[in-house]
Parts: C-alpha cells; structure tokens; sequence
C-alpha cells in the first residue's frame, strides 16, 4: 500500500527516498491526522505522508539528504503531539533501547 518500507529506495527523479514509522501520541480526534500530515509535508524533503490516529503512527517518506528523523519528530512536537517509537500492538515486548 505504501510501497516498500525498506530503506534505500530512489525516488522518481533519483533523489533518496526513505520510510520511517513514527509513532506519535496525543492524537484523540481524525482532524489530529490532517493537523500532523500537513505539518510534516510542509517540511522540505518530505515527498509522503500517511497518518493513522488509531494506530498511533505516521508513516513518512523523504529525502534522507534534505531532512531527518529528527527534524521530524520536532514538527511533531511543536504541534502539540508526542513523537517516539512505534508501539506495535502485537503484545511484543522488550526493544533494545
Ligand atoms: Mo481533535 Mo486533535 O478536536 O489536536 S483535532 S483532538
């Protein structure tokens, strides 16, 4: 659906392209969604963008030379949601660090 997330791929015109999963906390209402999706595609070297309240998690393609991770979860922030690692919902526990 979103194309591989293994990183390393090239983008359409050869530009790095990455995909990261972040997860993000403090999104209680579907408009949460659109308010992170806009923020992060305002970021230079941010080509996509899918956000899922429900699973708590952004899902972002870009750039790896004109942006970061980062940089990322700091647009996050500042818009009033908490940014960390992906809770996977499988029951899994322990990840190294
Ligand atoms: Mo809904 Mo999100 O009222 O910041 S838009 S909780």
């Amino acid at each position: 659906m979103f194309g591989s997330l293994f990183s390393g791929r090239r983008g359409r015109w050869g530009h790095r392209l990455e995909t990261t999963r972040i997860g993000i906390k403090g999104m209680t209402c579907k408009r949460c969604e659109r308010t992170v999706k806009k923020a992060l595609l305002t970021k230079n070297g941010v080509r996509e963008v899918y956000v899922s309240r429900a699973n708590g998690v952004a899902t972002v393609s870009f750039d790896p030379d004109q942006t970061d991770i980062p940089q990322l979860t700091e647009v996050i922030l500042r818009k009033g949601y908490v940014p960390g690692p992906v809770e996977e919902k499988t029951g899994e526990t322990g990840s190294a660090g």
